[in-house]
């Protein structure tokens, strides 16, 4: 069985290498690039655009990450191949971190404490019950899903929204098209863990943003290219968004001269939300490899009509 993994660090390819070759001993494996001109698996993060040109995958080819948008744009992509993504391996709970983070400190009012210790203000601000601050979630599945549940466990009235209905304890749930505007317009705070699809390129634009309640806040830690980021900023330098959190942008890594560097109101970090834990990874992509081979199937395949 030959596999090439195809990741533009070349350390994690290595570390890639280390964590199958005892897990699969009778597999010969590559780093991309590599001279070979076919192999049975693939395991790639954001591939070069020849890779489809220069490589011959037989059997399938699994993304290093949960999202498969880096994927599905590849020049020559063979129609049939399976591309299957990671379900979870780790992310689901720094997902949460990530976003419990963000919810603490927006309903805690973090932002203004920061400022009154700057000015040496001793003034105690109003807290409500977590209960009256509703957090939506756009994106209800591996991710979503736990990140939905423990910010419902936090206290906050949670509600989610998914492309087909979906049901979660102690979570109201809107899907389609239909659902959009009545989940967008009680959300105080709104995270987006939904695939780059078709359908989700550019859907949070001004028409959109502004279903959003006067000083929402918005999380963005799936893919950039949700947010129409020059009405982003207009929302929030209009005052309707009282800022954002982002971690994912239309460009990354985001050009030095951008804007958002320097907004106050929006607060950066570098795809880094959920990294891809590679030896949980590996173990994952290994049990389905090892399903494969015995003619069964496996769960994360990409639907490539959804487009997810
Ligand atoms: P899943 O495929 O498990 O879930 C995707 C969810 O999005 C599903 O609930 C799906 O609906 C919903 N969805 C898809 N299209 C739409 C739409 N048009 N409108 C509303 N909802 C929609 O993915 P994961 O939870 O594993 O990951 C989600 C995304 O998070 C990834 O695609 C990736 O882009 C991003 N990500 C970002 C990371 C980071 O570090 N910033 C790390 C990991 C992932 P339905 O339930 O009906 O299928
Ligand atoms: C992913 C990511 O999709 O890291 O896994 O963004």
């Amino acid at each position: 069985m030959k596999i090439v993994i195809a990741h533009p660090d070349p350390a994690a390819g290595e570390r890639w290498c280390a964590e199958l070759s005892p897990r699969l001993p009778q597999a010969q494996l590559a780093t991309w690039p590599t001279d070979w001109t076919q192999a049975d698996y693939a395991i790639a993060w954001k591939p070069a655009d020849d890779f489809f040109t220069r490589l011959q995958i037989d059997r399938a080819l699994f993304s290093a990450g949960a999202g498969v948008d880096h994927l599905l744009r590849l020049p020559a992509l063979p129609a049939q191949l399976p591309i299957v993504r990671v379900e979870n391996a780790g992310m689901g709970l720094q997902m949460v971190h990530y976003c419990a983070l963000e919810a603490l400190r927006v309903y805690r009012q973090d932002d203004a404490y920061a400022q009154q210790k700057a000015d040496r203000r001793w003034f105690d601000r109003e807290l409500e019950s977590p209960a009256r601050f509703t957090i939506g979630v756009f994106g209800l599945g591996v991710l979503g899903a736990q990140v939905a549940q423990a910010l419902r466990d936090l206290g906050f009235t949670v509600i989610g929204h998914s492309r087909s209905p979906r049901s979660l304890p102690g979570i109201e749930c809107y899907a389609g098209d239909a659902g959009l505007e009545p989940f967008l317009r009680r959300c105080q705070m709104l995270v987006l863990l939904a695939p780059h699809t078709s359908q989700t390129e550019n859907l949070f634009d001004s028409h959109h943003l502004a279903m959003l309640p006067q000083g929402a806040w918005l999380v963005n830690a799936a893919r950039g290219a949700l947010v129409v980021e020059t009405d982003l900023m207009l929302a929030i330098d209009s005052g309707h968004l009282a800022g954002a959190t982002l971690d994912v942008f239309q460009t990354e890594p985001l050009p030095e001269t951008h804007p958002f560097w320097v907004h106050p109101k929006i607060r950066i970090t570098p795809h880094s939300a959920a990294a891809t834990l590679i030896d949980e990874t590996a173990e994952q992509i290994v049990g389905k490899i090892s399903s494969l081979e015995r003619g069964e199937t496996v769960s994360g395949v990409v639907d490539r009509a959804r487009g997810y």
